[in-house]
């Protein structure tokens, strides 16, 4: 039997496991990336593990999230990641050098090989047919150290392409219909691949923005072939040799397909407050907007700057329009510096941000009160631009081009004539500001330099026999790590400070939430289905740890995050009976009498509610080896067992 793009990629990096749907495999990683925003926790465990020097291929730290500076805090931070770096073999890209998957798909990325990194984006580099996953920083340093990856068997997805794009409508919208076909919950388990006579229509930036919001599906990851059109981009970068082709075999098995005539879309965006909420522009209507943002690691590319200038050019922005476009790279930025584009922008009366997440992340730019703000960013969850009551819309670059000059929701194709751009055969390619880690022998002298704000993170004890504790949280579906360890220019800084941050869990849905779990000294959340999608912070899971959250219960778990409760020693449990979780209430006395054998003996497990006298059963979804990470009080306490 043939085989699919994603199980050739699985299977030349089998390390363990047989690749039946389901069970666990683990993957040999050979490239990691990691951002500031959680790279300072996976470097502190990479030093926690005493791990000398990266095994890896290739390690990059990149710095694009923290970069306002309203404090030392971040600075700091970025400190410790490059002297960190440097010392254990690790290349650094510098502030303003870019957004990593920006940079990485430019400079590093190649078809063929695995890539795992700490922050759920990562699949951007799919769109050069390379296996690349998002991780908690925890995963992302154990591979770091020459560990294995392990991901559970996914369901190989097969999209469909056929036919071109019209004008106007952009890449942007591919993905925006996959999520309206699929929703949020939709890509749990499952590798999207994509495939077709269509796919050949598609630009590797075209093709990064789709595998880049794969992530909302929250699917493993999404891939394209490395066929010619990425050939050719890595030439333009001066990469010839990285190429190697990939495709499926023609009698490749899929275990669903779904097939999307590029031809019949149209404009689209994501209402908020979930980037599934799509629509057509049309359908949503001219509402007024206060704000556009254009960049962020899904749209920042040569590509959709130049498209966002075209539409620009000798035009002004609205007066109730505050515009902000951040390029994604250094790259990017230089070469529309050099063609003329960056001063159409200017001219016009963009806010020219530097090459980094910027708003994407809250870091700046939050909307005015309940303002409409389009942004081509990925994810529209509630309060995360840092204005609780604005109301976010994912859309293409053109829609947000269109729109900033309208002031209104706007149809591009209204516009008149689409301004055809053609990518340059050549980039302007200069690494300066990606600093080389030093040899073994330099790295004895680098001093790892810790900032005041690094504060030790949560240590874990092994699983005790019985967990009794309230139920200190009850939370509904789709929540985000966004909501259980929010983002943004105040919260941010402290990612390397836990007892910091833990005054804001689950900030947006319940203040009281720490001071009262404080108060209890532990407790357990229960969750509705698709519980901790998003972010791969390892923070939603690091800060329940510190306030005492023994476990949680829910309908069902997002991928990484699932991972990094237990990489953190917390329990993820599922109900049985989803009409369960309709039973208890929040405060409700609970019991997991004997957890710890019936999990190391594999017996069901049996939650009893002391308040109602109830009791429910609860199933876990635990390798051996997960059980064994669980028992042992989280990934780092197995680690050190183990070495
Ligand atoms: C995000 O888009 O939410 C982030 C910030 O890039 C995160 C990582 C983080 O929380 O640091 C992600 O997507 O993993
Ligand atoms: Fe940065 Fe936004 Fe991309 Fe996350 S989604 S990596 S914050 S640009």
């Amino acid at each position: 039997m043939g085989m699919t793009i994603a199980q050739k990629l699985i299977k030349s990096h089998l390390v363990s496991g047989d690749m039946t749907r389901g069970s666990e495999v683990g993957l040999k990683i050979d490239q990691t990336l990691t951002q500031d925003a959680t790279g300072t926790m996976a470097y502190l465990e990479l030093e926690a593990m005493d791990i000398d020097r990266v095994k890896t291929e290739l390690s990059v730290a990149y710095i694009d999230h923290n970069t306002l500076q309203t404090g030392f805090e971040n600075a700091d931070d970025h400190r410790f990641i490059q002297s960190v770096a440097k010392k254990r073999g690790v290349y650094f890209s510098r502030p303003g050098n870019g957004i990593c998957h920006q940079v990485h798909l430019e400079r590093f990325g190649k078809p063929g090989k695995t890539l795992i990194g700490s922050d759920s984006h990562t699949p951007t580099g799919g769109g050069i047919g390379m296996l690349a996953m998002g991780a908690g920083g925890l995963d992302v340093a154990v591979a770091m150290g020459g560990g294995t990856y392990y991901i559970t068997m996914p369901k190989i997805v097969k999209v469909n392409l056929t036919g071109k794009l019209s004008p106007w409508v952009a890449a942007k919208d591919v993905i925006l219909e996959v999520l309206r076909i699929m929703t949020v919950k939709g890509g749990v388990g499952k590798i999207i691949e994509y495939g077709g006579e269509g796919v050949a229509s598609l630009s590797v930036p075209e093709r990064a923005t789709i595998t880049n919001m794969g992530a909302e599906l929250g699917a493993t990851t999404s891939v394209f072939p490395s066929d010619e059109v990425t050939k050719a981009f890595l030439k333009a970068q001066g990469r010839e040799s990285d190429w190697i082709e990939l495709k499926a075999d023609d009698d490749a098995v899929y275990d669903e397909t779904i097939n999307i005539d590029l031809s019949s879309l149209a404009p689209l965006a994501a209402q908020p407050h979930m980037p599934d909420r799509v629509k057509s522009v049309t359908e949503i209507g001219k509402i007024k907007v206060d704000q556009v943002c254009i960049g962020s690691c899904t749209n920042s590319s040569l590509l959709d700057m130049m498209k966002v200038a075209a539409i620009l050019k000798g035009k002004t922005v609205c007066p109730s329009v505050s515009l902000s476009i951040a390029p994604g790279s250094k790259q990017v930025l230089n070469m529309i510096a050099q063609n003329g584009a960056l001063s159409d922008m200017i001219d016009a009366g963009a806010r020219i941000l530097e090459s980094a997440c910027g708003p994407c992340i809250g870091m700046g730019q939050s909307p005015n009160s309940s303002g409409v703000s389009l942004r081509t960013f990925n994810r529209n969850f509630e309060g995360r631009s840092g204005t609780a009551d604005a109301g976010i819309y994912l859309v293409s670059p053109e829609v947000a081009a269109a729109s900033a000059l309208t002031g209104y929701l706007t149809d591009p194709r209204d516009l008149g004539d689409f301004p055809k751009i053609t990518l340059p055969e050549e980039f302007i390619v200069n690494d300066n500001m990606i600093e080389v880690p030093a040899t073994p022998d330099e790295a004895n002298d680098i001093e790892v330099l810790y900032g005041p704000n690094i504060k030790p993170f949560p240590t874990s004890e092994p699983m005790g026999e019985s967990i009794n504790a309230k139920a200190v949280l009850k939370v509904g579906d789709d929540i985000t790590t966004d909501h259980i360890m929010p983002a943004g220019a105040k919260i941010l800084p402290y990612r390397s400070n836990i007892p910091y941050l833990s005054q804001f869990c689950f900030g947006v849905c319940d203040k009281t939430f720490p001071e009262r779990i404080k108060a209890e000294g532990k407790g357990i959340i229960i969750g509705g289905s698709n519980y901790g999608q998003g972010s791969s912070r390892e923070h939603a899971a690091l800060v329940p740890l510190y306030l005492g959250v023994k476990a949680v219960i829910t309908k069902s778990f997002a991928r990484i995050h699932c991972a990094n409760l237990i990489n953190a020693g917390i329990l993820p449990l599922n109900f049985v009976n989803p009409e369960d979780y309709d039973k208890i209430s929040q405060g409700d006395e609970l019991s997991l009498e004997n957890i710890r054998t019936a999990i190391a003996s594999s017996s069901p497990a049996v939650l009893k509610n002391i308040t109602t006298n109830e009791t429910y059963e609860l199933k876990y979804d635990l390798s051996e080896r997960q059980k064994d990470i669980i028992l042992a009080g989280g990934l780092l306490n197995y680690t050190k067992k183990s070495m």
